[in-house]
């Protein structure tokens, strides 16, 4: 297949990729694929005021009926399963299984809305007055600006878009300047969606292209109700101050810097498995990728030469290809980040393994780099911040204590995980004093969340939560009810005021 074919299949034509100035590029080949033209500050405006419009409507559509236009949105999504999992690969650069496991994703959503929507539940209270009742009702809260970063071009849209929906509340969208096809692609899925669904308001979803300034306009207006963001922690402190400033409402899905400790007990099969695939898996570049291997020295040089030749024998290429595992990086700037971050590691004492440029003679323009493991003598600055890249650090530990001192000792708290067959270690590590993440795993790697659990994390990765669980209620008002069907009004606390 060309990459015309994909495009195509996605249902994206000429029309839809020329005539602007924001140039689109496959990191398959850094080759250009799209020339789109960008909203102004103007059309952004409009589009708010066009969410305004049909949030008037849509909150009044019962949310079973809300919840029939997600169904439906399921259903497209299944018969475009490939051909959006394959922009996926195209756009953003990971591996076809990948491409097609994010779309599984939204699929996964959409499905867990649908029953959503039957049961957006609120308490009912008892009042402490005669004849008083108390209750608490959810109500659609306003228009939803989601904003999205280039690694998970679609599947966090849908996390947000398919609550929001339910929830009531119209979607304004704002991907990676990156990875603007696929949003596009899924505008054009949602259309259909809309066709079959019948009778909803004009501007349920908009879509805005454009860079950082398109996504401060909407974290700036007032009429944007809430703003969920996923991306680097300097992108959410920007986003979240601007939204704290209106009192807003956020929800921040930002940086990670994930680590498995290996404990004297684990199953090393199993974890060399787990490590590999959460390591390099998207090429490094998932919020939840592992980045921190925290190996008991019992075990350390068991493991570690293992990994090493793992990594070596990796199928790196082209990620639409058959076998390959480890796609390309989004682009140079990543790649260099990647370098220097290494440079580091040496400067720091460490030892790299793998690293360099990839496939350069082959795809002369475009990123590949073989992934790095770096051993370090202890967990320095450059270990502490999140570099985008599939680099990971290696640090030894003798004394539990000692590993959860590493582990917790890091800016970001978004996944984490223990390999350990021994119980008490394993619950200690879940423990309230255990990992300070919001995704604590055992036996298995911190990437690869399935949706019905809350997804985000603590500290710098902002405190945010999407997905499963009760996450719906960040997308709702909460309002508390209290009834007198009596014929005296008693006032709460026992005070007297008559007059
Ligand atoms: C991200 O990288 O922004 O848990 C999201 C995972 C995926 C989502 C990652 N379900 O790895």
């Amino acid at each position: 297949m060309t990459y015309q074919d994909i495009l195509n299949a996605a249902d994206l034509y000429d029309a839809d990729l020329t005539g602007g100035t924001l140039a689109v590029h496959t990191p398959i080949d850094a080759a250009r694929i799209a020339q789109l033209k960008t909203h102004t500050a103007d059309d952004v405006s409009t589009m708010i005021a066009t969410g305004v419009e049909a949030f008037r409507a849509w909150r009044l559509v019962p949310a079973p009926r809300r919840g029939e236009l997600v169904r439906l949105l399921a259903e497209e999504l299944r018969a475009e399963k490939e051909n959006l999992g394959r922009l996926v690969t195209l756009e953003c650069g990971k591996i076809l299984q990948e491409g097609l496991g994010e779309v599984q994703e939204m699929i996964d959503i959409c499905d867990f809305a649908v029953g959503l929507s039957r049961q957006l539940y609120g308490l009912t209270i008892a009042s402490e007055r005669p004849g008083h009742f108390m209750r608490e009702t959810w109500h659609p809260m306003g228009v939803c600006g989601v904003i999205t970063a280039f690694n998970f071009p679609v599947a966090p849209w849908c996390w947000n878009a398919a609550l929001a929906l339910v929830c009531g509340d119209p979607v304004i969208w704002k991907p990676s300047e990156k990875t603007p096809l696929c949003a596009l692609a899924t505008l054009k899925i949602f259309e259909k969606t809309l066709a079959k669904f019948g009778d909803a308001p004009n501007g349920l979803l908009q879509v805005v292209v454009g860079e950082r300034d398109a996504g401060e306009a909407l974290a700036a207006s007032r009429d944007v109700a809430i703003i969920s963001a996923t991306g680097s922690t300097r992108m959410g402190n920007a986003v979240g101050v601007k939204v704290a400033e209106r009192f807003g409402r956020c929800i921040l899905e930002l940086g990670g810097n994930n680590a498995m400790i290996v404990a004297p007990s684990a199953d090393l099969e199993m974890a060399l498995r787990a490590i590999v695939f959460s390591a390099v898996g998207t090429a490094g570049q998932r919020c939840t990728s592992l980045r921190r291997l925290i190996v008991h020295e019992e075990i350390y040089a068991q493991l570690i030469p293992r990994l090493v030749s793992a990594y070596e024998g990796l199928p790196l290429g082209d990620p639409l290809a058959d076998g390959v595992l480890v796609g390309p990086l989004i682009d140079a700037p990543a790649f260099e980040r990647m370098q220097g971050a290494l440079e580091q590691v040496r400067a720091d004492g460490g030892t790299v393994h793998g690293g360099a440029r990839a496939l350069a003679d082959r795809y002369p323009e475009a990123s590949y780099a073989n992934p790095a493991i770096a051993e370090m003598p202890a967990q320095t600055d450059i270990v502490r911040q999140e570099t985008f890249a599939p680099i990971l650090y290696v640090m030894k530990y003798r004394e539990w204590a000692e590993a959860m001192a590493l582990h917790n000792g890091v800016p970001q708290g978004l996944s984490s995980c223990i390999f350990s067959t021994d119980l008490r270690e394993a619950e200690d590590f879940l423990s309230a004093v255990g990992s300070d993440c919001g995704l604590a795993n055992v036996n298995i790697g911190p990437s690869g969340a399935e949706i019905g659990g809350a997804f985000g994390g603590e500290k710098d990765t902002g405190g945010g939560r999407e997905s499963g669980s009760d996450a719906w209620k960040g997308y709702m008002r909460r309002q508390t009810n209290t009834i007198n069907y009596s014929r005296e009004l008693p006032l709460a606390q026992g005070i007297k005021f008559d007059i």
